[in-house]
C-alpha cells in the first residue's frame, strides 16, 4: 500500500474517431500497456474530442464501443488501470471551459494540428477544433499526471498543457502537477504506407495507407506489399527514402531489431522480401489483439461494467482537482 502511494501517475487518451491504427498502437497504446505495473495508469477514450470533426451518430456509437474493446484487447488490465469514457466524466468539459480563459488565442493559433485539420476540413473550422488542446490539457491536468505516453505528433499539445498549467500555478499557487510527455524511441511517428510524408491516421481516406489493429493478416500483407518505396532497391535508412525509412521504423518497433541489424539482414535483397518480412512481423504482433477483440466485443455487459466502474473512479479523482481549481479562482462552492 505504501508503494502504491509512491507510484507516479500516467494519463493518456485516444479518440474513437475510427478504427485504431498501427500508428496509435506503436506510438501510444503499446506504452499504455507496458506502463501498467510501474505507474498508476489512467486512460480515456476521448470521445468529446471526436466531435471537432462531424460524426454520424450511429457510426460514432459503434466506434466508441469498438475502440473501447480494441484498446482493452491490446492488454489494458482493469484490475491495475482505470480506462474510462471521457464524456461520462463531466469534470473534463468543466475544466476545459475554465482553462480556456487562461489560454491565449495566439498560442492556440500556432498549433500545427489545428492548421492541418482546418485545411482538411475547410468547410467546418469550428471553435472546438481550435480549442481542442485546452480540452486535452484539462484531461491531463485533472489527474495530476506525471507522464503522458503519446506519439510524436502530440508533443506540441503537451507543451501547451505545461504552459497553461504553469500560468495557472503562477497565479494561484501549486494547483497542477506539470506533466512530461513520454514519447517512445521506436514507432513515435508511423507514416502512411501510401504517402510517407503524412502520418498514418485513422481518418485517412486511402485505406491502403493505414494498417488497422483489426485488419486480418492477408489484408496487412497486401497493404505492406503495396507500400510506396523508391527505385533504389536497397534496404537502408537515408535521405529521400521516406517510404523505406518508415518500413524500417515499423519493423524495428515490432521486432526490436536495430536499423544496423535490419540493413545487415536485408543486404543484397530486394524490397519484395523486406515488405513481406515487415508485413509478417506486423500481422504476428496484431494477431493476438484481433483474437482477443473478437471475444471482448461480444461481451457488451462486461465492457459496460468495466467502463462504468472506471467512469466512477475517474470522476472521484478528477473532482478533487476540479474543486481545488474552483475554490482558488473564487467561485462559491
Ligand atoms: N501515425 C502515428 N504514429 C505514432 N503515434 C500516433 N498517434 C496517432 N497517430 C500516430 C498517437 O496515438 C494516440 C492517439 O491519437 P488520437 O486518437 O488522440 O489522435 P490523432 O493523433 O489525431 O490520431 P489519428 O489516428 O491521426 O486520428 P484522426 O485521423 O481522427 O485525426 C496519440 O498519442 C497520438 O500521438
Amino acid at each position: 500500500m505504501e508503494n502504491e502511494k509512491k507510484k507516479e501517475i500516467v494519463f493518456s487518451a485516444i479518440q474513437p474517431s475510427g478504427t485504431i491504427t498501427l500508428g496509435n498502437y506503436l506510438g501510444a497504446v503499446r506504452n499504455w500497456v507496458s506502463m501498467q505495473d510501474e505507474y498508476n495508469c489512467i486512460y480515456a477514450l476521448a470521445d468529446l474530442h471526436t466531435i471537432t470533426v462531424r460524426q454520424e451518430p450511429a457510426a460514432m456509437r459503434k466506434n466508441i464501443l469498438d475502440a473501447y474493446a480494441s484498446i482493452m484487447a491490446c492488454g489494458i488490465d482493469v484490475e491495475k488501470s482505470i480506462f474510462f469514457i471521457q464524456s461520462h466524466v463531466h469534470t473534463h468539459a468543466e475544466l476545459a471551459w475554465v482553462l480556456s480563459c487562461y489560454t491565449q488565442f495566439g498560442e492556440l493559433s500556432r498549433m500545427t494540428q489545428f492548421k492541418d485539420k482546418s485545411a482538411k476540413h475547410a468547410d467546418n473550422i469550428n471553435a472546438g477544433l481550435f480549442t481542442y488542446p485546452v480540452l486535452m490539457a484539462a484531461d491531463i491536468l485533472l489527474y495530476q499526471a506525471d507522464k503522458v505516453p503519446v506519439g510524436a505528433d502530440q508533443k506540441q499539445h503537451i507543451e501547451i498543457t505545461r504552459d497553461i498549467a504553469e500560468r495557472f500555478n503562477g497565479i494561484y499557487g501549486n494547483v497542477f502537477k506539470i506533466p512530461d510527455g513520454f514519447i517512445p524511441k521506436n514507432g513515435a511517428r508511423v507514416m502512411s504506407l501510401q504517402d510517407p510524408s503524412k502520418k498514418m491516421s485513422k481518418s485517412d481516406e486511402n485505406v491502403n495507407g493505414c494498417v488497422h489493429l483489426l485488419d486480418p493478416p492477408e489484408v496487412i500483407m497486401k497493404k505492406f506489399k503495396r507500400a510506396i518505396t523508391d527505385s533504389e532497391a536497397s534496404v537502408h535508412y537515408g535521405e529521400g527514402k521516406d517510404g523505406v525509412n518508415n518500413l524500417m521504423a515499423i519493423y524495428s518497433a515490432v521486432t526490436g531489431l536495430s536499423y544496423e541489424q535490419i540493413e545487415h539482414d536485408f543486404d543484397g535483397r530486394g524490397y519484395g522480401d523486406f515488405k513481406t518480412a515487415v508485413g509478417e512481423a506486423v500481422a504476428e504482433t496484431l494477431r493476438p489483439i484481433r483474437e482477443r477483440y473478437e471475444q471482448l466485443v461480444k461481451d457488451k455487459a462486461y465492457l459496460e461494467d468495466c467502463y462504468r466502474k472506471a467512469d466512477e473512479l475517474a470522476l472521484k479523482i478528477s473532482s478533487r482537482t476540479m474543486n481545488k481549481v474552483m475554490k482558488k479562482i473564487g467561485f462559491v462552492l
